[in-house]
């Protein structure tokens, strides 16, 4: 393979550890906390977990380390969507491990959960390992989406760990991943296996937060590389003066991309699905808000701007929520076939008017004809509309032409509208980790050996005070149960880590509502570049501006 010259670089680099953690391994002590009990359920979440439920918060802290000093094989496994960093966690981890006995060792299980299931693996040693330290990707390993959650599985896992005389496993990935990871746990302690599971915070979507955990890691670095396209385009646009750019970027479901990347470039317009849910905003008055923008902006003579859409935003719409559950039981069963052998898109459009109730018919209806056609195209494997692919940068620039028009018509709206779209997301996910990520993530893998060592099990690694410098942070561990609640899931009550949607009264939200009336009109665009790797350290170690709002 050959290599660029800053991949040969950033081998190099020595990732920032906590303080607490720069001792040597030699003194490292714990002090445990208080005792935990879950976010809400709590009778409910301690019966589901009896051996794990209510355990202490525990910090690292300099002094002598006295765990068990034995032999360790630990098996580790990425799971879920990329996220900049995961390579560090398990670098961190393996050194942790070699640093506190040289014949610890540690397996990688390929292609996420299904790899432990099938023991597909590879043992890491010193030549593996650091041709992945501080890059992007997964590809150490590969990551997949198999969900590790039945009883069945945890049988295979366990005979899986103790053919290799593996004790410790650790998961790095989502809420649900990690959700799975306090299960599994669970299930190894009443099944006295011998086997801990340590769980770590990843996803770039930002909505693995809370309380104990002030962000997944690969956030910071999703969000700078968007930011940075961002700019660019914001640029581009202030130079030309003749486009609308619709750009959607990344996050299933909550906007806290969508938001940090606003934050950090100031565009006119920027989309938060949860405050669309809040205000119940239909499309037609998300269409008109845009358009209010760039009616505004044409009257100065301004025919372009930047408009930010979060990926999930469709799904905050009440009414179109409405339309998806009537398009997924109207095609149900075997009616997909049915409307699939339909020839033209005349007659399977009668169908749609049949099945659907008049005011669902509505807001189809004001759908563009490739928007209601992708409706009808991308189906999950259950047989529903998949919404993370509806092109809602488009869909929102058409409906905001349509509104034009119309204002046209009146009289009221003179300009030119252009509009451009982009989707940012797959750009981000890979990325060589920003020196945030990659001081971070190797802090959350070499923690994550200090839990294992010091017994804990159903913990997830933490580090926290992130908005300081390294040097400044705090290590230790939370008990995953702390983080759950129970949800409603597939028509049962299950035990979940519960998903931090963006906060309206929290600082970073409000920090937008005071200036984006401003940004909506006025050309205030920010252009952050690219990320830095090397520099001082106001530019290369800071964080999200989420992150430093919320911390304020
Ligand atoms: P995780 O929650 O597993 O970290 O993945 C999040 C994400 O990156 C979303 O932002 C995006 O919608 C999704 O993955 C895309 O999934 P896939 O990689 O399977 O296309």
């Amino acid at each position: 393979m050959k290599l660029s010259p800053l991949q040969i670089a950033r081998y190099e680099y020595k990732p920032k550890l906590p303080g607490m953690l720069r001792n040597g391994i030699a003194e490292i002590s714990v002090k445990v906390g208080e005792k935990t009990s879950s976010v809400a359920d709590q009778e409910k979440i301690a019966a589901l977990f009896p051996n794990t439920y209510g355990k202490e918060e525990i910090t690292f802290e300099k002094g002598e380390n006295t765990s068990v000093a034995k032999v360790r094989k630990v098996g580790v496994i990425l799971s879920g969507g990329q996220a900049p960093g995961g390579h560090n966690v398990i670098c961190g981890l393996y050194d942790a491990l070699k640093a506190t006995n040289k014949e610890n060792e540690l397996y990688g299980f390929k292609g996420g959960p299904s790899g432990l299931i099938n023991d597909d693996y590879v043992v890491f040693d010193d030549e593996f390992i650091n041709q992945y330290r501080n890059t992007g990707g997964f590809d150490i390993i590969g990551s997949g989406r198999t969900k590790l959650e039945k009883e069945e599985q945890f049988e295979v896992v366990v005979e899986v760990c103790k053919k290799h005389g593996i004790t410790a496993i650790v998961i790095i990935g989502g809420d649900d991943s990690n959700t799975n990871a306090a299960v599994l746990a669970e299930y190894c302690a009443a099944h006295n296996t011998g086997i801990q599971v340590i769980g770590c915070p990843k996803t770039i979507d930002g909505d693995l937060k809370n309380e104990d955990i002030e962000c997944s890691f690969g956030f910071d670095t999703a969000t700078k590389t968007y930011s940075e396209l961002i700019g660019n385009i914001e640029r581009d646009a202030n130079s030309a003066k003749k486009y609308w750019h619709f750009i959607k970027v990344m996050g299933r479901s909550a906007s806290h991309v969508a938001l940090e990347c606003a934050l950090k470039t100031q565009p006119n317009i920027c989309l938060v699905g949860e405050e669309v849910a809040d205000k119940k905003m239909s499309l037609s008055r998300i269409a008109d808000y845009i358009a209010d923008s760039v009616n505004a902006r044409a009257d100065k003579g301004d025919n372009f701007g930047v408009a930010i859409i979060p990926e999930g935003i469709v799904e905050f719409v009440p009414e179109f929520s409405v339309l998806i559950a009537e398009i997924n039981e109207l095609l149900a069963g075997k009616k997909t076939d049915e409307f699939n052998a339909l020839p033209s898109w005349e007659e399977k459009y009668a169908f749609i008017e049949k099945g659907l109730t008049p005011e669902s018919m509505k807001v189809f209806a004001i759908l563009p004809v490739g928007i209601q056609q992708q409706l009808f195209l991308e189906r999950d494997p259950h047989g529903n509309v998949q919404v993370s692919l509806i092109e809602s940068e488009k869909l929102f620039s058409a409906l905001v032409k349509d509104k034009l028009a119309a204002r046209k018509k009146a009289g009221t709206y003179k300009g030119k509208f252009s509009p451009l779209h982009h989707f940012f997301g797959y750009e981000g996910r890979c990325a060589f980790p920003s020196n945030f990520d990659a001081d971070y993530c190797y802090s959350l893998g070499y923690n994550a050996c200090m839990l294992i060592q010091y017994g804990y099990t159903g913990y997830l690694s933490k580090v926290s005070n992130l908005s300081k410098p390294a040097e400044q942070w705090v290590a230790g561990g939370m008990p995953i149960t702390k983080m759950m609640n129970i949800e409603r899931r597939n028509g049962e009550d299950k035990p979940v880590i519960r998903k931090a949607l963006v906060e309206l009264d929290g600082n970073p939200f409000k920090y937008f509502c005071a200036h984006r009336e401003s940004w909506a009109v006025n050309t205030e665009f920010t252009y952050p570049g690219a990320i830095q790797y090397y520099g001082p350290a106001e530019v290369c170690d800071i964080t999200t501006v989420t992150l430093a709002l919320e911390k304020e």
